[in-house]
């Protein structure tokens, strides 16, 4: 093959793979997922749209909503949203003090995003479980968002290789048969490297109950996006497309480290 071939297909092959692997993710990344302790601690959180394994952003108009449930008691944080920079394209910053224990669990509800490249309008819906002061109460239980992910191991203080599971919820039902896609948040030095493009974004599937597991092979966050495309529920420009609703999680993983 002539140099030139070569380099013409190493260019399509760059454009393909730049739009068929990548995998975007609502994210909420809290700046610890267990607060411990002397009360009125700060929890700096940041709300973001990117694709976190390969760590390009994306950008997030304001949310339509945010908030954090605590014991079933919804709190509306929208309003306190403050615009930032997460891997250089617009995100959404809070400082939030936690006042009482219990787990707190921080909620997105995005603007629908037009994804040109697929033709449909997405709406990742992201929440993430904070536990503060010790006590385990609620993080077992649908917080009634939309688009769910009700974790089935309890979604702090894991270690590195623990299995996690959780039942996806569409609307209140379990999504049976659903793909559940995971990916690490490849922030910390050294990066993972994906030997292969299938690396960076793994796929799960639900059972029959909307359930998943997966086994988190390195420390740090994980993010988890079961996806579900509802055919016509949108439109654009006078046509009908359609919205890919997900629904995200993450979890943060350390690892066992001896004396
Ligand atoms: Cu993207």
């Amino acid at each position: 093959m002539s140099l030139k071939k070569i380099f013409f297909l190493s260019i399509v092959s760059i454009i393909l793979s730049s739009t068929t692997s990548f995998a975007h993710f609502g994210l909420i990344l809290p700046s610890d997922d267990i607060i411990e302790g002397q009360s009125n601690q700060k929890l700096d959180i940041i709300a973001a749209f990117c694709h976190p394994f390969e760590q390009l952003g994306m950008e997030l108009v304001k949310p339509q909503k945010f908030g954090v449930i605590i014991n079933g008691k919804n709190q509306d944080l929208t309003s306190s949203l403050r615009k930032t920079k997460y891997l250089g394209h617009t995100a959404w910053n809070i400082n939030y003090p936690i006042k009482r224990p219990g787990d707190h669990i921080f909620y997105m509800i995005p603007t629908p995003y037009w994804e040109e490249t697929e033709g449909k309008y997405i709406q990742h819906i992201t929440k993430v479980i904070v536990n503060a002061y010790g006590l385990e109460d609620s993080w077992d239980k649908p917080q009634g968002l939309p688009a769910e992910i009700v974790p089935l191991t309890r979604p702090y203080g894991l270690w590195t290789g623990n299995l996690f599971c959780g039942k996806v919820y569409y609307s209140g039902k379990p999504a049976a048969h659903v793909q559940v896609e995971v990916e690490y948040l490849n922030n910390a030095k050294p990066k993972v490297r994906s030997p292969k493009d299938a690396y960076i974004t793994q796929v799960v599937l639900t059972n029959a109950d909307g359930e998943f597991c997966y086994s988190v092979p390195r420390a740090g966050w994980w993010g988890f996006s079961a996806l579900h495309e509802i055919e016509a529920a949108s439109e654009r420009n006078g046509h009908p497309v359609p919205l890919e609703i997900g629904a995200v999680m993450w979890i943060k993983a350390r690892d066992m480290k001896g004396e």
